[in-house]
């Protein structure tokens, strides 16, 4: 298979560096060799390129970095400006839980994308509304096509990407309903133990209403464990379902929440992934602190210590 490629390639200067150099736009007409036609796993589907496809690309042509290739390479399948072209717009990572999925989900698969933090203010309105029809967070931009809503989000993915649900139809069927699960429900865990990744607190109380909520997800997890034989929820790989529960996580960690072992030790893999360390740390790193969410988490418990840095 033959196609055209437009690099712009950088000579060096006179003094030998690249910073200096000319830029000259090269033609080429290629066959692709085969590992290139061998798309690595997870593969974009479309024009969307994972950072392994940009890695390959970089090996097989080193001459073109990737610091070029935006401007530099159109072809179709690897290279092009839309593989650049998500902005994720999210919130304090402290706080939003919501922005935390699709964040997590973008950042475990390996596809690139651009953070758009916005903070939270007394009134979000305005602000939010610039980018999101709802004004709140998570919102992708896929050049002209906005998607709000965490889920709209994660099937928008999961039309351009693989991976972001499983494989497998019955773990696929689990890893949906158990998303929409929480996507609908477990209002009291919400309410009542909002996401603040850099504290702990003792509850006031522990009501009904919210262990019936750990309850239901201990048994959700347990089942996605059991069926499909971990470590994730739909089996081996991380998938849009362990997503959607990452936020669940740290506010496990936050209030002490207890569950069976099995689902206790499932917290700390999602904890120890690379992608919740960075939001983690960067969360601990926010100075800048909301007082409505503060206000909520002191209404339901004590705070035993506060991690954050500033
Ligand atoms: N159902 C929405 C929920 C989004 C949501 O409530 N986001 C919160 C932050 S975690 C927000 O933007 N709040 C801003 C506000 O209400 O002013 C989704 O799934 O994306």
């Amino acid at each position: 298979m033959s196609m055209v490629l437009s690099l712009l390639h950088k000579n060096p200067g006179e003094d030998g560096s690249l910073a200096n150099g000319q830029s000259v736009l090269h033609q080429i007409t290629i066959t692709l060799p085969q590992p290139l036609l061998q798309r690595p796993s997870p593969r974009a589907k479309g024009n969307h390129s994972t950072n392994a496809e940009l890695n390959r690309f970089s090996q097989i042509y080193p001459e073109s970095t990737l610091e070029h290739m935006p401007e530099a390479a159109y072809c179709n399948h690897f290279i092009s400006k839309e593989v650049f072209v998500y902005q994720l717009y999210i919130a304090n990572k402290n706080y939003s839980s919501w922005s935390l999925r699709p964040w997590l989900l973008l950042t475990e698969l390996n596809i690139p994308f651009t953070e758009q933090l916005q903070q939270f203010l007394p009134d979000n309105f305005a602000n939010f509304s610039r980018f999101s029809p709802t004004a709140k967070v998570p919102c992708l931009h896929d050049g002209e096509t906005v998607v709000w809503e965490s889920l709209a989000i994660v099937e928008y993915l999961a039309e351009r990407h693989e991976g972001v649900w499983p494989a497998d139809a019955k773990a696929r069927n689990y890893a949906r309903c158990a998303a929409s699960e929480m996507h609908a429900g477990f209002s009291a865990l919400r309410n009542i133990c909002g996401m603040n990744c850099g504290v702990r607190v003792k509850l006031h109380q522990y009501p009904a209403a919210l262990a019936k909520d750990v309850q239901r997800i201990d048994a959700l997890w347990q089942q996605g464990l059991t069926e499909f034989g971990g470590p994730f929820l739909a089996g081996n790989n991380f998938s849009a379902v362990d997503a959607f529960f990452a936020p669940v996580v740290f506010r496990i960690q936050s209030y002490g929440l207890e569950l069976s072992a099995p689902a206790m030790a499932y917290a700390k893999r999602i904890l120890a992934l690379p992608g919740m360390q960075s939001w983690y740390q960067a969360a601990l790193n926010e100075s800048w602190r909301d007082e409505g969410h503060e206000d909520e988490m002191r209404a339901s418990g004590i705070v035993v210590s506060d991690l954050r840095l500033s």
